[in-house]
């Protein structure tokens, strides 16, 4: 009857509604470090803006403290779609999978902060995140970093003498060994989560990192010297596994791109303020020393010959300008 071709549509579409709103969606996170660091609280943040901007029930499952690995772990599941939905990733980290990615986080890239934050606002990186789309599966949805990456070590590093030969941890893509190698320095690749014990055990003498992850993983108990050579200033993709995203419901994906924009500022904001603040609060603890590197504009000289050549291997000679000019 008509009244049963109505009742039988309608049963129907409540089951579709309902497996669309009350099949819990989770989606699973990963952070190196712990409730404090600005990475994990950017995520927080992430989380929070997606719940407040989408209607349905999401449910977030952010596993902290490396519980998954590190972030060369992160981008295999990242690009497999499985174990990791969501994360904040070195774009160094990533090179396995798209290789001109490192370009957006290669040591002396930007002049300072004021070209950092211009160069990120302004949509240059596009192509890059592009080809990460295409070749790894992760979608960027928004830039966190903003700390500043500098020299830690057993003993101290001041100038190019000391540096020569320096045996120091550098991130996986080949153009950080290769910059660290045009600077007289060492370079091995060595996974994160085992730099700690590395030094401590002599098989590498340092490494280089921002403040921030300087002292949540108390890096400072093996490498309490830390040089100035401000080398870099963290360009931090927020990533969503596309083999995630491409399944989940269009209101959801759109308060994805939205929220990761606005966690992204958030955790720039975040981390850059923060900066000065944590290596002060290490120097203040007595846990690292600080001081300059005598003669920082001889290892620009030394670098940027090996960014072009590797700018111009990937053909992305222009985009580097582009980035340069900004
Ligand atoms: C710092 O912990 C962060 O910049 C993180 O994103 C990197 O993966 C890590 O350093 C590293 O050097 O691998």
């Amino acid at each position: 009857s008509f009244a049963r071709i109505i009742g039988a549509a309608t049963a129907v579409s409540v089951i579709a509604i309902t497996a669309a709103s009350a099949d819990e969606i989770t989606l699973r996170g990963a952070s190196l470090f712990d409730e404090e660091h600005a990475y994990t609280k950017t995520l927080r943040q992430l989380e929070q803006l997606i719940g407040d901007k989408y209607d349905g029930d999401v449910v977030f499952d952010l596993r902290l403290n490396g519980e998954l690995g590190d972030e060369s772990d992160f981008v295999t599941f990242l690009q497999q779609g499985v174990a990791i939905d969501y994360a904040i990733m070195a774009p160094s980290n990533m090179a396995t999978f798209a290789p001109s990615i490192p370009l957006m986080d290669m040591p002396f890239l930007f002049r300072d902060l004021e070209h950092w934050d211009t160069a990120l606002a302004s949509g240059v990186m596009a192509p890059l995140e592009a080809e990460l789309l295409a070749k790894a599966d992760i979608r960027v949805i928004g830039y966190a970093g903003g700390g500043v990456r500098n020299l830690a070590s057993a003993e101290p590093i001041g100038n190019i003498d000391e540096l020569t030969g320096h045996k120091m941890r550098v991130m996986g893509a080949p153009i950080q060994a290769q910059i660290f190698s045009a600077i007289q320095a060492a370079p091995s690749a060595i996974a994160y989560n085992e730099v700690y014990n590395a030094i401590q055990t002599g098989v590498i003498a340092g490494f280089e990192n921002e403040a921030a992850s300087i002292q949540n993983l108390k890096f400072y108990e093996v490498a309490p010297n830390i040089t100035l050579t401000k080398h870099a200033i963290t360009v931090r993709p927020i990533v969503v596994a596309e083999k995630t995203f491409k399944k989940l419901p269009e209101a959801l994906q759109a308060a994805i791109l939205e929220a990761g924009l606005e966690a992204g500022a958030f955790g720039r904001n975040l981390e850059s303020t923060q900066d000065g603040e944590k290596m002060q609060e290490m120097i203040d603890a007595g846990q690292v020393q600080v001081q300059e590197f005598a003669g920082r504009e001889k290892l620009l000289e030394l670098v940027v010959p090996v960014q072009d050549a590797y700018a111009a291997e990937l053909g992305a000679s222009d985009l580097l300008e582009a980035i340069r000019s900004k």
